[in-house]
């Protein structure tokens, strides 16, 4: 028996930690974490239940899709047989050309998911082929805070927070003690217990709420009139960054204007949080800096006032004087290694393509168009931003042309990490749309629901069996990842492989794809670092060290101070940029029908937030494994005793959720009462149950507990202006209770 180490990543959340596979005879018999390399503290890892499932998953065959599968019978009938790869690849590249020939490139959509997937191979195949229509998951996840800290700085920007010298931590809609298995939470809850201040922004208790100095509770979707009446008090209190205002900022007066247009009174009872307890907390974040302000999911999906939200929370950063500060936040460096724009190979994207992406011309960023102006800012100080998922096409639109044919029709789909038919928006029309569809391709670990309906489903390698590489979307200079430890067991292939497999099959430009494979692929990412892969496997990480104050930095081209990339070169507070690509120079609060105006009192009426995250699960993940099953079996809803008490419900009721406007669709979840803001529930999101597969083709019961049966991919038939964010938390529903138990 041969006996070998191997350093390897966990695959299972974004954070990929290190761990040393032992092998022997070439099969890995035992995972320990590493703590030789990032991110070093394996305190992390201990403390996770995923991991063990790295050594489960690896050589499962029973729940892995292990061989190429094709669709026989109906579409959804739920029938598959084994094909060989070379059958599945040619048939697949034979249909898309047809279609692609038909209808034109465009009519290929793609559908990525969340933080687990690496993005830039599917797009690179999107942009191999031709097609603008890359759908993701960026307008409710992520891209609103990168797209409007890009607009009011210039670029994104990283929570900078440091135990030791950050003088008070703000959390906004963001619940790291539940979503985030890293040192960060860890590193929060020790500050705390050693006095730090911690205010968080939650519509419910959340687990981080729990330790929190100050814990708000604003109802869904209101974040902004809290931002605007923060500013108002900071103003009116004298607690403003004085120079850093008069010297770096751009537009404080219309900036300020807007933040008077309510007293906190006002804001208190749009919020539902008392005058007193708003002004605490601003003053408590602008007197103790250095104070980082992070905000995250929770007001990434409230719709129309989401981007207007993270231009307020960006400028409560800088008139405070906390941005680019050491213990508050620091403005990101480009990447010294290869960026997302070239790994993605956009530039070779035709004009004729970008003009058919079905975001143009009305999204004003998030679109061909919007991203080309966006980005002459960022690139006055020699910065690209990446374009595929900052111009990711909105799922909805995508749904439309395939039912309805148009503006044209959209017949195919790739899947790659994710599973639409679950997470994203609108289950109903999803499904509708997969019916219209001619071809659609998942390539997958699991039968998820998404992959019932697919007419290929391809057997996807996952981390310990490909290496493992995150970038942070290629928006800082910061890298981390690991290798492989073993090749791809039983017929998978990495996902770089297939799709190269597949592009190289259709004819398309190979010089788009000179690396065979992932690890040669990942090596010419890292060269220009000066690294070779080998080298960067030492650690596993790479970054330069952080810099603050960068706007005083000496442009190297005229020696005065470099400032910031936009059209001012200051921080801009007001942004005629983006009024002129269609929102308000200074942000306005929207009020939402039905849940902030008009709302409905007949006594089983709520608004819905969906999606707050809980371990062990991860979106639509894991609900296939036993012993997560076992610690969580049931879909949750939460509310507070008050508001269940109005419905007439107790903990553990089954109860079905309805929206008001389509009363017709119901979701079977529990009751839990919980500490949070009245009137309001909290549904849980992903579920689907697995164990029914048995029984196809009812999609593993897909149409039973999944929340998105609720949501929709617009705002009252409209997108927002800039992003096409809709809304995930705050919806109108009802909600009453399932009579008879199942
Ligand atoms: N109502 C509601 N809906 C939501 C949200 C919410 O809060 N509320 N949250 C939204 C957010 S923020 C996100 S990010 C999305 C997440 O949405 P998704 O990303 O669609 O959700 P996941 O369950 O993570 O789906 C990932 C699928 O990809 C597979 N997979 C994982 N890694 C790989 C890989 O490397 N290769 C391949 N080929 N497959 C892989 C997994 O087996 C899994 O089935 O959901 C969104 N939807
Ligand atoms: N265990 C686990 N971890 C995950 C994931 C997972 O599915 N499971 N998903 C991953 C993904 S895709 C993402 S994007 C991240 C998300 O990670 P986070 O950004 O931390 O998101 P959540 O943990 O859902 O916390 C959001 C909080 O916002 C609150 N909230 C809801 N609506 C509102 C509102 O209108 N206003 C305010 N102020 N608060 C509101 C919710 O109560 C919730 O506690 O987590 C990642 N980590
Ligand atoms: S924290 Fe994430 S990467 Fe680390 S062991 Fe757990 S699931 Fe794996
Ligand atoms: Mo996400």
């Amino acid at each position: 028996m041969t006996a070998q180490i191997k350093k390897t990543n966990c695959h299972y959340c974004g954070y990929l930690c290190a761990f040393e596979a032992k092998l022997e005879d070439g099969r890995v018999v035992e995972f320990t974490p590493d703590s030789t390399r990032y991110p070093y503290d394996t305190s992390v890892s201990a403390r996770c239940h995923r991991w063990k499932l790295n050594l489960e998953k690896l050589y499962d065959e029973d729940t892995r899709v292990n061989y190429p599968l094709r669709r026989v019978g109906e579409r959804g009938s739920g029938r598959f047989e084994r094909v060989s790869w070379d059958e599945a690849l040619d048939d697949i590249a034979k249909r898309m050309e047809a279609l692609i020939d038909e209808h034109g490139p465009w009519t290929v959509a793609s559908a990525i998911g969340g933080p687990h997937a690496v993005y830039w191979p599917l797009h690179r195949f999107m942009t191999s082929i031709g097609s603008p229509n890359n759908m993701g998951i960026g307008p409710i996840c992520w891209n609103p805070r990168i797209w409007m800290d890009t607009m009011t700085y210039g670029w994104s920007i990283e929570c900078d927070f440091r135990p030791d010298l950050t003088g008070c931590l703000m959390l906004w809609g963001t619940n790291p003690a539940e979503s985030d298995n890293s040192l960060f939470w860890r590193n929060i809850a020790q500050y705390t217990r050693d006095g730090g201040k911690l205010i968080v922004i939650d519509s419910r208790l959340s687990m981080t709420a729990t330790k929190a100095s100050i814990w708000l509770a604003p109802f869904p979707g209101t974040d902004l009139v809290l931002a605007y009446a923060f500013a108002r008090v900071i103003i009116e209190e004298g607690l403003i960054d004085r120079d850093f205002v008069n010297e770096w900022c751009f537009g404080f007066e219309e900036f300020k204007e807007a933040a008077f247009e309510r007293t906190v009174e006002e804001a208190a009872q749009i919020t539902h949080i008392d005058a007193e307890k708003i002004r605490e907390a601003a003053r408590m974040y602008a007197t103790n800096a250095p104070a980082g302000l992070l905000s995250g999911r929770g007001v990434d999906q409230i719709g129309v006032n989401t981007a207007p939200l993270h231009r307020v929370i960006a400028a409560l950063r800088a008139i405070t004087g906390n941005l680019d500060v050491p213990g508050a936040c620091s403005i990101n460096e480009a990447p010294s290694f290869m960026s997302e724009l070239e790994l993605e190979g956009s530039a070779q994207l035709s004009p004729e393509s970008r003009a058919h992406g079905l975001n143009e011309p009305d999204c004003g960023l998030q679109s061909f168009a919007g991203y080309e102006l966006a980005n002459q800012r960022t690139a006055k100080l020699g910065r690209n931003l990446p374009m595929r998922y900052l111009t990711s096409v909105l799922p909805v639109r995508v749904w439309n042309a395939a039912v309805t044919g148009e503006p044209y029709r959209v017949s195919a789909l790739i899947v790659d990490g994710a599973n639409p038919l679950v997470t994203y928006a609108d289950t109903n029309l999803v499904m509708k749309a997969f019916e219209a569809m001619d071809l659609i391709v998942v390539m997958e670990f699991i039968m998820t629901p998404t992959a019932l309906m697919a007419d290929y489903v391809l057997p996807a390698a996952a981390a310990v069996e490909h290496p493992c590489f995150q970038a942070m979307g290629g928006v800082s200079n910061f890298c981390y990842g690991g290798p492989a430890a073993v090749e791809p067991q039983f017929e998978r292939k990495e996902d770089y492989v297939i799709l190269r497999e597949l592009a190289l099959r259709m004819g398309c430009d190979e010089e788009l794809w000179p690396a065979k494979n992932l690890t040669e692929e990942l090596a010419r990412t890292i060269a220009p670092t000066g690294m070779s892969w080998d080298d960067f496997t030492v650690t596993g990480i790479c970054g330069g060290s952080t810099s603050y104050y960068k706007h005083l930095f000496p442009n190297p081209e005229t020696g005065e101070m470099q400032g910031f990339a936009t059209e001012s070169g200051k921080v801009e507070l007001a942004i005629p940029f983006l009024e002129r690509q269609g929102a308000d120079l200074v942000s306005h609060f929207t009020p939402v029908p039905g849940v902030h105006v008009d709302v409905c009192d007949d006594d089983d009426c709520v608004t819905l937030i969906t999606g707050a995250r809980k371990q062990p699960y991860w979106a639509s993940s894991y609900f296939e494994v036993p012993s997560m099953r076992a610690r969580h079996p049931k879909p949750t809803v939460e509310m507070s005793e008050k508001t269940a008490s109005r419905l007439g419900l107790a903990e553990g009721d089954a109860c079905l959720i309805s929206r008001q406007d389509t009363p017709g669709i119901e979701v079977l979840q529990y009751v839990h009462i919980a500490d949070m803001v009245d009137d309001v529930a909290s549904a849980e999101y992903g579920w689907w149950y697995p164990e029914s597969i048995a029984d196809e083709p009812d999609f593993a019961e897909c149409f039973k507990s999944n929340i998105n049966l609720l949501t929709r991919g617009t705002v009252d038939g409209k997108a927002e202006p800039l992003i096409g964010t809709w809304i995930y938390n705050g919806i109108p529903c009802r909600i009453r209770k399932k009579e008879r138990s199942l």
